[in-house]
């Protein structure tokens, strides 16, 4: 009987590496609101990503819904349908309407060439995703924003870790949202964060995040709670000091696929991304009609032996039955988006996998159709 593998697995150390994080929890007796270990994760973060202003979230979608908010957009904002569905649920809890623009012919992220006919007079923000951890064209989407007046906030969900060779990624827009998820290559049990570039906007974020909160006798505006908590605080701390080994890990694992998956007739991988080194948490495959099973066979049989790979992201969010209302979730308008949302497969990769189940994955891609009938 062998074991399941699933896309990912979130990293956790020897237990008895966090036994002294709780135990110092217990004794300061402070469980959450700005503690120590949430004061001192703010500070180690900065460090690591090398910004000056964050805010620690609760998650990566009170992060965005904040951000939003704190920015005070109106209207309609310019976003992908190609994510994960945090992404336009943050415009509609801030009653902002998405405009769905196509992902880029050759990429996962918007295609700035598609942009700026979307923009109208109603339009105050471009919401864009680094999917995948791979960076968005930012210096051509803050060039239309410049031009139209529009705010830019990067959902960088999926991209803890990435380095861009020119500049800091995160301080590309005016904010940029983490995810900490179980799921990510960085986590914190949940937790997410916002980066900003002034000090002002951090305090907003951080009274936004804490009911509006002023002082004991002032509230000042709609703010929610939204901030993590002691024990998240003190994980992340702990895993940071773990984390470029395990990047290292997942590059390794990354760069195997990718050497083994080149001379598989029907199956590509995406290119990496020339302008920065990637964080390799997510190993998206396209099958393409020439291989000799569909995406969705592929799945089945994987799942079928065991292997739980994941369509991230199909359906696309415009075709949930929700958003299909919108005119801009006409796929018409959206070619790239939804071929690559039909062929796409997120092959399992995080630090602990073994080399021999990458190995059988591998052979399992390389024979689909033997695997099939040794499963039958
Ligand atoms: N923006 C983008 C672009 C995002 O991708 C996300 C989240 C967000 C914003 C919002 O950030 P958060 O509010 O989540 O911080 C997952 C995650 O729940 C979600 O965080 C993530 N994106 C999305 C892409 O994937 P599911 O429904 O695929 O997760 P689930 O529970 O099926 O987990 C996948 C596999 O991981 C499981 O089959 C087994 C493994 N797993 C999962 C968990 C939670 C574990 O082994 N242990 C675990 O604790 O959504």
């Amino acid at each position: 009987m062998t074991k399941n593998i699933y896309v990912t697995k979130p990293f956790l150390p020897d237990l008895n590496e966090f036994i002294p994080y709780l135990e110092q929890i217990w004794e300061n007796g402070i469980l959450t609101n700005n503690g120590p270990f949430h004061q001192e994760f703010e500070d180690a973060l900065c460090e690591y990503l090398d910004v000056e202003h964050i805010s620690l979230f609760a998650n990566g979608t009170l992060a965005l819904v904040t951000a939003i908010k704190a920015l005070g957009l109106t209207g309609d904002v310019i976003t992908t349908p190609y994510s994960f569905v945090a992404t336009s649920h943050s415009l509609l809890w801030n009653n902002l309407r998405p405009i769905f623009v196509d992902i880029e012919p050759n990429g996962f992220n918007l295609d700035p060439d598609r942009i700026e006919e979307a923009i109208t007079p109603e339009t105050t923000a471009i919401l864009a995703v680094h999917c995948y951890g791979k960076p968005c064209q930012t210096e051509r989407i803050q060039q239309i924003a410049d031009k139209h007046g529009l705010k830019v906030i990067y959902d960088a969900a999926h991209a803890f870790g990435v380095k861009k060779n020119n500049g800091n990624l995160f301080l590309d827009g005016d904010l940029s949202i983490l995810s900490f998820h179980a799921t990510k290559v960085f986590n914190t049990f949940e937790g997410g964060c916002i980066i900003s570039k002034s000090a002002e906007m951090k305090q907003k974020l951080d009274l936004l995040k804490n009911f509006g909160i002023e002082n004991e006798l002032t509230v000042s505006c709609t703010g929610l709670n939204a901030k993590m908590s002691e024990f998240n605080a003190a994980f992340g701390l702990l895993h940071l000091t773990k984390l470029d080994g395990l990047l290292v890990r997942c590059r390794e694992i990354d760069a195997h696929y990718r050497a083994q998956l080149q001379s598989i007739a029907g199956l590509n991988t995406t290119p990496l991304p020339a302008n920065s080194t990637g964080n390799a948490s997510y190993f998206p495959i396209l099958v393409e009609d020439s291989y000799p099973v569909s995406r969705d066979e592929l799945y089945e049989l994987l799942k079928g032996l065991g292997i739980f790979a994941r369509k991230y992201f199909y359906p696309l969010v415009s075709d949930f039955p929700m958003y299909r209302e919108y005119p801009s979730s006409d796929r018409a308008g959206l070619p790239s988006a939804a071929a690559r949302s039909a062929k796409v497969l997120c092959l399992p990769i995080y630090p602990s996998i073994d080399d021999a189940d990458i190995n059988r994955i591998i052979d399992i891609l390389k024979t689909p159709k033997s695997a099939a009938s040794h499963f039958k």
